[in-house]
């Protein structure tokens, strides 16, 4: 049997969600990294022919077939080990909820990050960045007044923590921890699995 491999970039929070989920299921053994470099201003074309959006994670499985996004990675490997990180029933709303709402705050921060660093600065667009990070604070907001539905391991909380590691990474001077005191209480637990001890983003 051939085995999974996962195409992977050690900053991108997105695969830092497969590879937890992956650690916390007992499957990271089987999956083989595969470093790929993703910036939009340079398209992969080789890559593109595994992932057409051009954007990581995508999974190779055994039979060769290309699996994305992440939440689709995510809920292929829980199926693999039998359902154990998308529950069923109403926590099953609540954890999808949470990772839309994870995914959101990526989006808008990965994006402003892109803008303010990748885009030639007389081009940066001040009022577009403010209108994205307000979209993070609002979903740290939301999150902090419902910080209830984080309790127990779902792929809802595991891509909540992932966006908070990646605020931590790339966002530290904005500060979101004392602005959210029982979210970083809560993030200050969860960091501390081996799965996300295992995973911090560097570079
Ligand atoms: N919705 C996607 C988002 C993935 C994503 O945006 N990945 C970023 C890296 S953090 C990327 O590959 N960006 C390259 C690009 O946008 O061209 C997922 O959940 O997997």
């Amino acid at each position: 049997m051939r085995g999974m491999k996962l195409y992977y970039s050690a900053t991108s929070p997105y695969v830092r969600k497969v590879v937890v989920c992956a650690h916390e299921l007992g499957l990271a053994d089987r999956i083989e990294l595969l470093p790929t470099k993703v910036v939009p201003t340079e398209p992969n074309r080789d890559y593109a022919n595994v992932a057409p959006l051009i954007k990581v994670p995508a999974l190779e499985r055994d039979d060769g077939t290309a699996l994305f996004d992440s939440i689709v990675i995510c809920e292929y490997l829980d199926s693999l080990a039998g359902d154990k990180l998308f529950p069923k029933g109403e926590a099953r709303w609540k954890a999808l909820r949470l990772n839309a709402l994870a995914d959101g705050i990526l989006d808008a921060a990965v994006l402003t990050r892109y803008e303010n660093f990748v885009r030639p600065e007389n081009l940066r667009w001040k009022v577009w960045s403010e209108g994205q990070l307000l979209k993070v604070d609002q979903a740290l907001d939301f999150l902090e007044k419902n910080a209830g539905d984080l309790d127990g391991l779902s792929v809802g909380s595991i891509a909540v923590g992932c966006a908070l590691g990646y605020l931590d990474f790339r966002y530290a001077d904005r500060g979101w921890p004392q602005k959210h005191p029982k979210l970083a209480a809560w993030w200050e637990k969860m960091s501390a699995r081996p799965s996300f001890d295992k995973t911090v983003p560097k570079g």
